[in-house]
This record gives C-alpha cells, structure tokens and sequence, in this order.
C-alpha cells in the first residue's frame, strides 16, 4: 500500500508540472496506457491472495480513475491558459478611432456634385434619381425629340442590343437626365422641384467630351412660374458656386425640343492671366441650357399644360469641375492616375454645404 500512495504521489505531482498536452499524453501513457505503471500492477492481481485482491483491487481502481481526473484537469486548465495568453496578444481597443492606412480624396466631380447638390438643396430642390439605362421613349419621346432627331441616330447614342428577334426599339444608355425628371413628373405630379444629378452617355472623345460623363438638371413646376424665376434661380446658384457677391447673366436664344422658349445663359467673367474670375470683365462663358418647359414634355410626364407651367435647365459638372478649379484635360477625369487625384482631389471628411462653405 505504501509504494501505491508513492506511485500515486509521485504520478500526481508530475501531471500537475506538465508543460503543455504532449507532455500530459506521455504521463498519461506511462501511467495508465496499456504497459503503464498502474496497468502492471492491475496485472499482478491475478497473482495476489483473494485477501489481498479484496484491497489492492479497489484501491488500484481508485487510482486510476483519481489519475484519469487529474489528467482531465491538468488538460483543461492548460487549454484555459493557452487562450488567456492568446486573448492577450490579441486584445485590441475597439473605442479607438479609424485609423486609415493612407488618406484618400474626393474626386473633383464628386466635390462640384455635392457642391451643386448642396446649394440646390438650399433653394428647396429636392434630389431625384432614375436608371442609367433607359428606354428610348423616356430618353426621346418623353422629351419631344423627333425620330429624325441627330441625338437619336446610331452615330450619336450607345444603343443596346435586343436579343434576336425582338422587335422592340433597343434601350439606351441615357443621354441625359431627364428621363429622371419624366419619371419624377409621373410619379409625383404638380407642383415640383427638383434636380436630377447622374452619370450621361453620348457617343463623343476629345480634348473636351467623354463618352461619359456627370450632368445636372432641374426642374421646377408651378401654377406661374416664369423666365424670371429661372433667372433668380440661377443667378443664385452661380453667386454661390462661384462663391462671389455679384454675377450677371445673358440670356442668349437657343432651341431645345423639350424648352419652349429656350436659353444658353452665359455669365459674365474674365481670363486674365489664365485665371477665371466671375462677375466682372467682358468675356462671356456658356455655362448651361434652359427655357420653358415645353407642353408636350409637361404631357409626357401626365401634367396639365394648360393649368401647369414651368422651367427647366441642364448643366455639366464635369465643365464646372475645370472652371472652378482649374483642369486643363477633362480626360484626365477618368483616368485614376492617383497622383492626379491626390493634386485634384478634396478632403475626405469635409462635406460641402452652403453655410459652412463649398470648397475649403
Ligand atoms: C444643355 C441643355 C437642358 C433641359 C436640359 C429639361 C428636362 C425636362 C423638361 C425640359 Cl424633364 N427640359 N431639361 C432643358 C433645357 C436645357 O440642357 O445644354 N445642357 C448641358
């Protein structure tokens, strides 16, 4: 009985000083495994007076199972440890803030897009939005422009393909925004004002047009809404985009399908030195297209022409985007060369509204 309580002292001090789990399985084998220390002395019971087997047999049981537990337990408390030292190299302050790896900028036309949308917003314009890709009764019909229209050949737009055999007229990649605008009459009627921001397509590459690129219209409607209002409108929005005091605009006739009548407004500025200044000098630049919304457009949208008038306009963000800021190559736009963007680009975090300032 002595060597079994010195066995047993001896196997339990040795599982309590394991390292890590192979160590605990070679106790385990030398202890309780087939040819283990205790195993052998099960074995000797067989040769032992039924006396002795009468307190050698369960007391040898008692020590196999009080080992089997102390191995038990030695197994866990060092998987315990194992995970706490784990959670301690991994422990990670989750109140601290982002941390980025490398600052990036909001692109030019995301800026002017937000800066237009901002000061619009300030006059009440609400945002509207609509597919880029358009049947073409919303890009065309809808707006009055006539089958033998140039806009409406295969030189000018990025058609679709019907599948084979379908009849249809192909959709179109939208030549403008408009189609939004039709889309906002129908749903929600008269009175309404809007602007209608997105992507365009039209089928043009040089120094000064790309196949796509980012346009602003708007549209207000109202039981006597006239020119003047347009005028106001838009004065408003260049004193604010340009951020100056004073701008004087010239309205020029012009012909759309969908404006009856209709306007280019050039606003007055001067290039000396190559830089643009708003509001003084004689130079004139075109900086969008407007007029009187045209009846049958009014029609299309399911408004009453006779009961219903009122203006709209169209301008490019990306031609903005170089005014202001002074892009040569409007190519450039679209070509992802970081270090353009870098030079171009805005602040992330700094988001454009009227009374906090547009561009600083
Ligand atoms: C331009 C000309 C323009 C419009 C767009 C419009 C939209 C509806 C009804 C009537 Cl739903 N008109 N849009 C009107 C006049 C001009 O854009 O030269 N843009 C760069």
């Amino acid at each position: 009985m002595d060597d079994l309580n010195e066995l047993k002292t001896r196997i339990l001090a040795e599982i309590a000083a394991a390292r890590d789990e192979a160590a605990l399985e070679a106790l385990r084998v030398a202890a309780v495994g087939k040819k283990g220390e205790v195993s052998l002395k099960m074995r000797e019971l067989g040769k032992m007076s039924p006396e002795e087997r009468k307190t050698a047999g369960p007391a040898l049981n008692a020590l196999k199972d009080e080992i089997n537990a102390a191995l038990a337990a030695r197994k866990t408390a060092l998987a315990d440890a194992a995970l706490e030292a784990r959670l301690a190299t991994e422990w990670l302050d989750v109140t601290l803030p982002g941390r980025p790896r490398r600052d990036g900028s909001v692109h030019p036309v995301s800026q002017v897009m937000e800066e237009v949308i901002s000061i619009f917003a300030d006059m009440g314009f609400a945002v509207a939005e609509g597919p880029q890709i358009e049947s073409d009764w919303y890009n065309f019909d809808a707006l009055n422009i006539p089958p033998e229209h140039p806009a409406r050949q295969e030189h000018d737009t990025f058609f679709m393909n019907r599948a084979e055999g379908d009849a249809r007229p192909p959709h179109v990649l939208r030549t403008h925004t408009s189609p939004v605008q039709i889309r906002h009459m129908q749903a929600h009627g008269a009175p309404c004002r809007v602007i209608a921001p997105g992507r365009v397509y039209r089928m043009d590459m040089d120094q000064t047009h790309t196949p796509m690129f980012h346009q602003v219209e708007g549209l207000a409607i109202g039981e006597d809404i006239s020119m003047a209002n347009l005028k106001w409108v838009l004065e408003e929005f260049c004193r604010a985009f340009f951020e100056v005091d004073e701008v004087e605009l010239r309205f020029r006739a012009s012909h759309f399908p969908f404006t009856e009548p209709s306007a280019e407004v050039d606003l007055r500025c001067s290039w000396e030195g190559g830089q643009l200044r708003v509001g003084e000098g004689d130079d004139w630049m075109e900086i969008l297209g407007s007029g009187m919304v045209h009846p049958r457009v009014l029609e299309a949208g399911g408004i009453d022409p006779e009961k219903w008038q009122g203006f709209a306009f169209g301008l490019g963000i990306d031609r903005l985007a170089m005014l202001k800021y002074g892009i040569p190559d409007l190519r450039a736009f679209f070509d992802s060369d970081l270090r353009w963007l870098r030079h171009y680009g805005f602040a992330s975090l700094e988001v454009p509204t009227v009374h906090a300032g547009l561009s600083r």
